[in-house]
């Protein structure tokens, strides 16, 4: 069962509007570790989209990212109940469920 898709409020300020998405993909996944498109393999704790849009707000859990492991580059979602406290990095390699953004046709 998918949580209710919440059209974006034109009042919300743009903060307001990342932790809204952010909350929806959280919903979306519970606590399937999923990948969410962002990495910092090129340079490392230089996190970027799969666009190469720069991070600017990130929902990092509390100690991440924290590349315990050295090849830590890829960031995923589903960790713990706080949906702005779900990111962690991990090894690009592992096969987890992942989450596209489209744009709609109008
Ligand atoms: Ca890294």
């Amino acid at each position: 069962m998918y949580p209710p898709v919440r059209k974006p409020s034109k009042h919300l300020k743009p903060q307001q509007h990342q932790d809204q998405t952010q909350e929806f993909i959280h919903n979306l996944r519970r606590s399937d570790n999923t990948w969410i498109g962002l990495t910092d393999k090129d340079e490392e704790g230089d996190w970027k989209w799969l666009d190469g849009t720069a991070l600017s707000n990130g929902y990092w859990l509390k100690g991440q990212p924290d590349s315990q492991t050295g090849d830590q580059d890829c960031a995923s979602i589903g960790h713990k109940s706080d949906p702005l406290e779900s990111w962690r990095d991990q090894q690009c390699l592992l096969e987890l469920y992942r989450i596209c953004e489209m744009r709609t046709v109008n």
